[in-house]
């Protein structure tokens, strides 16, 4: 799916600002979505709803919420093709124009569009968007179905709480604040009614030079052509077919750290697309991970999407603060933990550099016996996994920041291994097939009897998150050293690349210590600096992502002081120490050749 842009065929416009909204119940109803809303609360979009009022409805609803907004399009476009198009509605909602049902989508995390015409369209339009925020066993991230596996009561004294006096709310098989409503911008383009769906640009290096090579598809009958743009703007290739092998001479590669971005422009009749893209190879050989033919290191992060009012709404000056953070402690990469980030990050991060490992939001994952209504939600939620891996893909595929995608962060895939690996198995060939680079591909795994696990040794790159020292042996950082080196001796036979991509512990900034006791930052620079003299230890361990880049929001309980405390940086992006002992460490391992 193409990102949204203004050009010289092409109209752009946002319907992002302040909308109406209110609250529903847990049925979607009509009288929300067909008329105004009466007596409607103002919200900000995109933004999650959850943080944005002093009051507890909004952080703790449960089921479908409804916004609504007005446009009018001018008439001097109305004979152009319209595209209504969603970066992202947490998680599941329908789309109303004026009454009529003109779209829905499954999904919290990736955009989804839809043609307006002229059946629907009249002079001031209506747009009303159903959310629903529920999340259970059918859905991606997962619910818990028993509210049991959130109290943690199983004494009989509280069954009649737990049972039936309790009112509905979401319980997440999954550690983030269920930021839920329109998160990202909600736009208007437009295209000639004879235009280009979707682009497919694939690279390779021949000694100085780039063969490129670029697909396209096009609805309607036509002729197109493609150039390619340097930098700057300048034309340095021009008028070649569709699929015709361009060659770029002395190629400037896209690279870590020092991005280099051409332009492929696509014409194809009255439409035209500027579709940037990098030259840039990723392989995994033996036991490492190449970039252009060298053995890359990950210094970085897992991260989240998360912010104080915003919830899990974008906020571009915040990413551009993150970009700019993790250059200043010489860390070169990150994972979009734990579902697929805005497209907006990702254009940044093709434009600066920053090395990008793309995860679905295939989070809270197990593969238990079920029948009946269970085994129902399983089934939908198999079919959904498949579907946001073809689209995540679809959307990002031509991104030379993105190096890996990652099926998904800590299934099950111990508990029952058989099944699990039929599992993923065929995920796993569908990655491949559906991205035309045929990057690796992963499974992010954390199991206690990591000896069980088929997955892990199955995919392109082992990808392990650890707490050794934190939630197993806590406070003991030699135990937990030694749990580490003979985990990393297990995972050596693989003759495959390792990287960490979490490991971490919660720290509450400005708890100090002489001692390094739990919850200091002192505690964690040394847990940090007691992990990485075991990775250094090992050449196919070939990154560190630390958990988590910042303290983000979670669910309510006693495991979490006002959310999870393992940021390296405060919510608000204040560095703890380790952050200066980060920048230390990173500053002298370089992106190529660590461990030679
Ligand atoms: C994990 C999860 C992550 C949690 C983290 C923690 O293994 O992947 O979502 O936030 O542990 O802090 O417990």
């Amino acid at each position: 799916m193409l990102y949204p842009q203004m050009n010289e065929k092409r109209f752009l416009t946002s319907l992002d600002g302040i909308w109406n909204f209110c609250f529903g119940s847990e049925i979607l109803e009509e009288k929300y979505v067909m008329k105004p809303l009466e007596n409607p609360e103002k919200l900000y979009v995109p933004a999650s709803y959850n943080d944005q009022k002093a009051d507890i409805r909004f952080r703790d609803h449960y089921g479908y919420a409804y916004y609504q907004t007005y446009f009018s399009i001018p008439n001097g476009l109305r004979k152009n093709r319209i595209v209504l198009r969603f970066g992202a509605v947490t998680h599941n909602c329908v789309v109303y124009l004026n009454g009529n049902k003109i779209g829905e989508h499954t999904g919290g995390f990736l955009p989804f569009e839809m043609e307006l015409d002229e059946s629907v369209l009249e002079e001031k339009n209506l747009l009303s968007v159903a959310v629903d925020n529920r999340v259970d066993f059918s859905t991606l991230p997962v619910g818990n179905e028993s509210k049991r596996a959130m109290f943690g009561d199983s004494l009989p004294n509280f069954d009649s709480v737990n049972r039936t006096n309790i009112k509905n709310k979401n319980y997440p098989n999954f550690d983030f604040f269920n930021y839920c409503g329109i998160n990202r911008s909600v736009k208007l383009y437009t295209t000639a009614k004879d235009y280009i769906n979707d682009i497919y640009i694939d690279t390779k290096i021949d000694g100085a030079n780039a063969v490129v090579k670029v697909e396209a598809e096009f609805i309607g009958a036509g002729k197109a052509a493609v150039s390619i743009l340097d930098d700057k703007g300048n034309e340095i290739v021009s008028d070649k077919n569709i699929n015709e092998e361009i060659v770029i001479e002395n190629a400037k590669l896209w690279q870590p750290g020092k991005a280099y971005l051409y332009t492929a422009k696509i014409t194809f009749n009255e439409d035209c697309y500027y579709q940037k893209f990098g030259v840039r190879e990723v392989a995994v050989k033996d036991n490492q991970f190449l970039i252009n033919g060298k053995p890359f290191y990950f210094k970085g992060f897992g991260k989240h999407e998360d912010s104080e009012i915003r919830g899990r709404g974008i906020d571009e000056a915040l990413n551009v603060k993150d970009i700019s953070l993790m250059k200043w402690m010489c860390a070169n990469s990150f994972r979009t933990s734990h579902y697929p980030y805005s497209e907006e990050m990702l254009n940044l991060c093709d434009e600066e550099g920053i090395v990008v490992i793309a995860e679905t939001p295939a989070v809270g994952l197990n593969f238990p016996n079920v029948e009946g209504e269970l085994l129902e939600k399983y089934n939908k939620r198999t079919a959904h996994h498949r579907q946001v891996i073809q689209d995540m893909i679809a959307r990002d595929k031509n991104r030379p920041s993105i190096v890996m995608w990652s099926l998904a962060n800590e299934p099950d895939t111990a508990g029952t291994p058989h099944k699990a690996l039929d599992y993923f198995e065929p995920l796993y060939h569908l990655a491949h097939q559906c991205d035309p680079q045929s990057r690796p591909v992963t499974v992010v795994v954390c199991n206690n009897d990591y000896i069980k696990d088929k997955v892990a040794p199955f995919v392109d790159v082992i990808c392990v998150n650890r707490y050794y020292g934190w939630y197993i042996f806590a406070g003991d950082l030699d135990a937990a050293s030694q749990a580490m080196d003979i985990e990393m001796q297990y995972f050596s036979q693989f003759n495959k690349p390792l990287m960490i991509t979490e490991y971490g512990a919660d720290t509450v900034a400005g708890v100090h210590n002489a001692v390094p006791n739990m919850f200091s930052e002192e505690f964690q620079v040394e847990y940090y600096d007691a992990m990485n003299t075991v990775l250094d230890k090992y050449k196919f361990v070939v990154g560190e992502q630390t958990w988590n880049f910042a303290d983000f929001q979670t669910i309510q309980g006693v495991m979490r002081v006002d959310g999870n405390k393992k940021g390296i940086f405060t919510r608000d992006r204040r560095p703890k120490l380790s952050a200066h002992y980060f920048k230390n460490r990173w500053t002298k391992i370089p992106d190529f050749d660590y461990k030679k």
